[in-house]
């Protein structure tokens, strides 16, 4: 249930002279708690509660996400997010109760995909986020604070596993046994991409970190509109912004269908994906570099489903879930969606190559 009174005191907190009409949980994400202000005249906004349990430092993730969204209006020819400062004079209000919140304005007459259902879309959305890249590549790096150290650092995720599994309960391990031995299987060649990352083979740059199609707005005709939540914008390697949006937009069915039928790899969305993201980052990656994307897209994929499993065993404690075996549910889907990649990596690996020329 919304406390709307409780919205509306905490928007009201805020630089506008915009009058609240009504708020609307928007429910797609699974940390933040983020609602659409409808207010008497538009623009309307875009108000979310970080989950400071994930964040720790709220004040300086919001100073990221600031200073990138400055820099993308100078540096991108997509739209950007714009933050409302609060009366405090910062970008953030801090309530009584120790939450913090942000608020945005909302990107009217624009659509997100959960499944994706053309190639065209796939390719726009290659482009933007391929094209986020760009603009942010000659941004100072040392601007950034790590929001969430280690994120896609594959050999802390299997020792938050592990450590997991030492104190998990024996029934949950039981439930997840045949998920448990596929992490386990797949360990070493899961932690490759770590390796060279180490040894400096693929170099580090300002990463996205988080691009699930449903972090891209598209307008009504299908054109890409503005990347969206900046929360972990950080150095990182390009293959996890190719993974991370591969994984989302080539997968059939949602990430917890629990009919595992339907979670098939459309390689006609892999192709649009990729020939839109290499149109704007090839003269950028080697091409050593690049016959890792596909990996990156299977690793991303089993991190997700490797945290998932992780928080499953922790007794969900990180992800939002809506019943007992959600974040199981999700797990199987993952690793579903990695066997399906496995059917076709060598096509996968092919189409890199052809985009590259
Ligand atoms: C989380 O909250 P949301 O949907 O933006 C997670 C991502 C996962 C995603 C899985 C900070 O993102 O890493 O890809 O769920 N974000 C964080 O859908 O953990
Ligand atoms: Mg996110």
């Amino acid at each position: 249930m919304i406390n709307e009174a409780k919205i509306k005191a905490v928007f009201n907190q805020f630089v506008t002279t915009s009058k609240f009409v009504n708020c609307k949980e928007l429910v797609s994400g699974h940390i933040n708690n983020t609602y659409l202000i409808e207010t008497k005249e538009k623009p309307f906004y875009v108000l979310q509660q970080i989950n400071h349990a994930v964040f720790k430092d709220v004040p300086n993730l919001t100073n990221n996400k600031v200073k990138v969204t400055a820099h993308l209006q100078k540096n991108s020819s997509y739209k950007s997010l714009e933050f409302v400062p609060a009366k405090s004079n910062k970008y953030y209000y801090k309530d009584s109760n120790g939450n913090y919140w942000n608020l945005m304005i909302f990107i009217d007459d624009s659509v997100t995909f959960e499944i994706v259902p053309t190639k065209e879309i796939a390719v726009e959305a290659g482009k933007i986020f391929g094209e986020f890249l760009n603009a942010t590549a000659n941004f100072d790096a040392s601007n950034l604070v790590e929001t969430i150290p280690d994120f896609h650092n594959m050999a802390f995720r299997y020792q938050q596993f592990d450590d997991a599994l030492l104190n998990a309960t024996e029934e949950r391990k039981e439930l997840a046994k045949n998920q448990i031995k596929r992490a386990l299987d797949l360990k070493e060649e899961m932690l490759i991409l770590q390796h060279l990352k180490s040894e400096g083979k693929l170099k580090t740059c300002v990463t996205h970190n988080d691009t699930k199609v449903s972090n891209a707005l598209f307008t009504k005709q299908g054109k890409g509109l503005c990347v969206i939540d900046l929360d972990t914008v950080m150095p990182g390697i390009v293959h996890f912004d190719f993974g991370d949006a591969i994984r989302t937009i080539c997968t059939t069915a949602k990430e917890d269908e629990t009919d595992l039928t339907k979670v098939t790899f459309n390689l006609e969305n892999y192709k649009g994906f990729t020939e839109g993201f290499l149109s704007e980052i090839k003269e950028s990656i080697s091409s050593f570099e690049a016959s890792y994307l596909p990996l990156g897209a299977k690793a991303i994929t089993f991190i997700m489903g490797l945290r998932m499993l992780t928080d499953f065993l922790n007794n969900d404690v990180y992800y939002k879930t809506s019943y007992p075996l959600h974040n199981l549910d999700r797990v199987k889907n993952q690793l579903k969606l990695i066997e399906e990649m496995e059917k076709v990596f060598e096509q996968m690996k092919m189409i890199v190559s052809q985009y590259l020329v």
